[in-house]
């Protein structure tokens, strides 16, 4: 089954948008399958935004996300990848359309609340990259068997 690797960066965090966040892939009938509140440190800053490496948001981009509190979550079902990004919009929230994360929820391209992985391959790296196997749990619901 496909995954995909979701952050609510620190300012989804410090707004309160958690709860309403993860309410809409649930919603969408994704499955969680991890999920924890870190700090990140800065090597896995770097490491998580390496293709970035030499832009020159780069060095502000791990500024903010080590700034304070992430959530991190994995979330599965198929095409959830390609359904996630839908779900948040494009990456500048002003331009992002209403109904999507970013669209109703930000103003700013340095504070766009919320990554979601760009392809199934970066959302391998990505999940090995911020967790451990042991800490992700695949799991069906018993009482709907017919929602997945
Ligand atoms: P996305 O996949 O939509 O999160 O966007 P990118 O991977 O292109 O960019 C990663 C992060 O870099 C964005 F969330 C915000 C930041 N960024 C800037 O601050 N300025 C830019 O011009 C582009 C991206």
């Amino acid at each position: 089954m496909e995954r995909t690797f979701i952050a609510i960066k620190p300012d989804g965090v410090q707004r309160n948008l958690v709860g309403d966040i993860i309410s809409r892939f649930e919603k969408k009938g994704f499955t969680l399958v991890g999920l924890k509140l870190l700090n990140v440190s800065r090597e896995l800053a770097e490491q998580h935004y390496d293709v970035h490496k030499e832009k020159p948001f780069f060095k502000g981009l791990v500024e903010f996300i080590t700034s304070g509190p992430v959530v991190a979550m994995v979330w599965e079902g198929d095409g959830v990848v390609a359904s996630a990004r839908k779900i948040i919009g494009v990456t500048n929230p002003l331009t992002a359309e209403p109904g999507t994360i970013r669209g109703d929820f930000g103003i700013s391209i340095g504070r766009n609340i919320i990554h979601g992985s760009d392809a199934v391959e970066t959302a391998q790296r990505e999940i090995s990259l911020w967790f451990k196997e042991e800490e992700l749990a695949s799991w069906k619901s018993s009482l709907t068997p017919w929602i997945y």
